[in-house]
C-alpha cells in the first residue's frame, strides 16, 4: 500500500503515534458494509491498528494530561487520534469498541490473510500474537488495494502448542473461550501471574517476541478485562 499517497499520507499521520495501516479491502455484494461518511454503505474499509508496544508510551504521554477516573482511557485516546485522522482524509472512524460490534477480526481476516490461534487472536507472520486493531476507517469511494495474500499461518506448524498448556483454568475449549472460567481465576488469589503479568496462554507463545507487550500494559489489559 505504499505507493498510493492516500496511503502514504495516512501511514504519515498514524505514524506520530506509532499507529500502523493494517490492510484493507472494499466491501463486495455479500457484504452489509456500514456507513461510509456521507451516511450511505461504506465501499471500503482500512484497518488501524498497533504492532506490538510501539504506541503505548504515546498512549501513556496522552493520559498523563486527562483528568484521573476516565473509563476506558484507551479506546478514548484512539477514538481522538483516528477520528482526527478521519475527518483529514474524508473517512469515517469506527472503532472495535462501538456497540454493536463490528466484525474487525473477520475484516482483519479479509484484510491481511490472517488466521486465528488456537487462543481465538489472530496469528501475525512477524507480530505473533503481540497485535491489536484501534479503529477503522470507512470511505464512499472504493479503493485500490493491492491483491491480498494468505499470509503464513505459524500455528500450522507449531506441533507442540505451548500456549494450549499454559492456562491454569484450560480456557481454550473447542467450543470457544471460557470466559467465565477465566475471569474467575484472573480476579482470584491464584491469579497474580495474569493479572501483573498477562495471560500465561499468550505469553508461551514462542513467535513475536521482539514485539511482545511490557508486563505493564499487559497488566492495563487484564485490569480493563476484569472489570
Ligand atoms: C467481546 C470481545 C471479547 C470478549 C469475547 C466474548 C465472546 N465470547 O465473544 C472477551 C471479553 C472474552 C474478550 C477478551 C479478550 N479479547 Co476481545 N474482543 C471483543 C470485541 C470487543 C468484540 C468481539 C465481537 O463479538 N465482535 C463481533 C463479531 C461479529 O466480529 P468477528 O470479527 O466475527 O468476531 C470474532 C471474535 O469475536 C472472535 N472471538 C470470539 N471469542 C473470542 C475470544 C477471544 C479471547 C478472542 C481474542 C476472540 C474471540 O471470533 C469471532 C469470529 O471471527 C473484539 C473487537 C471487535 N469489534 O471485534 C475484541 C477483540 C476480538 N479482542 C481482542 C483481544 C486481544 C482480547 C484479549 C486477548 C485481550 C484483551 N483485550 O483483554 C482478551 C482475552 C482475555 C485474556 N484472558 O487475555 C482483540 C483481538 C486482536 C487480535 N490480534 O486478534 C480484538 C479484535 C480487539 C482489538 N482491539 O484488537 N474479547
Ligand atoms: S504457541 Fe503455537 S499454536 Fe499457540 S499461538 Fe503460538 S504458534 Fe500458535
Ligand atoms: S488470563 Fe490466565 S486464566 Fe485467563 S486465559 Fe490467560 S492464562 Fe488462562
Amino acid at each position: 500500500m505504499k505507493n498510493d499517497p492516500l496511503f502514504d499520507g495516512l501511514s504519515i499521520a498514524l505514524a506520530r503515534n506509532d499507529l500502523i495501516l493494517r490492510g484493507g479491502f472494499n466491501f463486495d455484494a455479500g457484504d452489509i458494509p456500514p456507513p461510509g461518511p456521507s451516511g450511505a454503505p461504506a465501499k471500503a474499509v482500512l484497518l488501524i491498528g498497533q504492532a506490538g508496544r510501539a504506541p503505548w508510551p504515546h498512549f501513556e504521554a496522552w493520559r498523563a494530561k486527562q483528568p484521573p477516573g476516565i473509563e476506558n482511557p484507551l479506546d478514548d485516546w484512539a477514538r481522538e487520534i483516528i477520528g482526527a485522522t478521519a475527518e483529514e482524509f474524508g473517512a469515517r472512524a469506527v472503532s472495535p469498541s462501538d456497540q454493536p460490534y463490528l466484525p474487525f477480526q473477520q475484516w482483519a481476516m479479509r484484510a491481511e490473510g490472517l488466521k486465528p490461534s488456537p487462543l481465538g487472536i489472530l496469528m501475525h507472520p512477524q507480530y505473533g500474537l503481540w497485535h491489536a486493531y484501534r479503529g477503522a476507517l470507512l470511505f464512499d469511494d472504493v479503493l485500490i488495494f493491492p491483491t491480498p495474500r494468505q499470509a503464513i499461518h505459524l500455528c500450522d506448524s507449531c506441533v507442540e502448542k505451548p500456549c494450549l498448556n499454559a492456562c491454569p483454568v484450560n480456557a481454550f475449549l473447542d467450543e470457544g473461550f471460557a470466559h467465565g472460567a477465566c475471569l474467575a481465576h484472573v480476579r482470584g488469589s491464584a491469579g497474580a501471574a495474569c493479572r501483573d503479568s498477562g495471560c500465561l496462554a499468550r505469553n508461551a507463545c514462542p513467535f513475536g517476541n521482539a514485539f511482545r507487550y511490557t508486563a505493564r500494559e499487559q497488566a492495563f489489559h487484564m485490569r480493563a478485562f476484569m472489570r
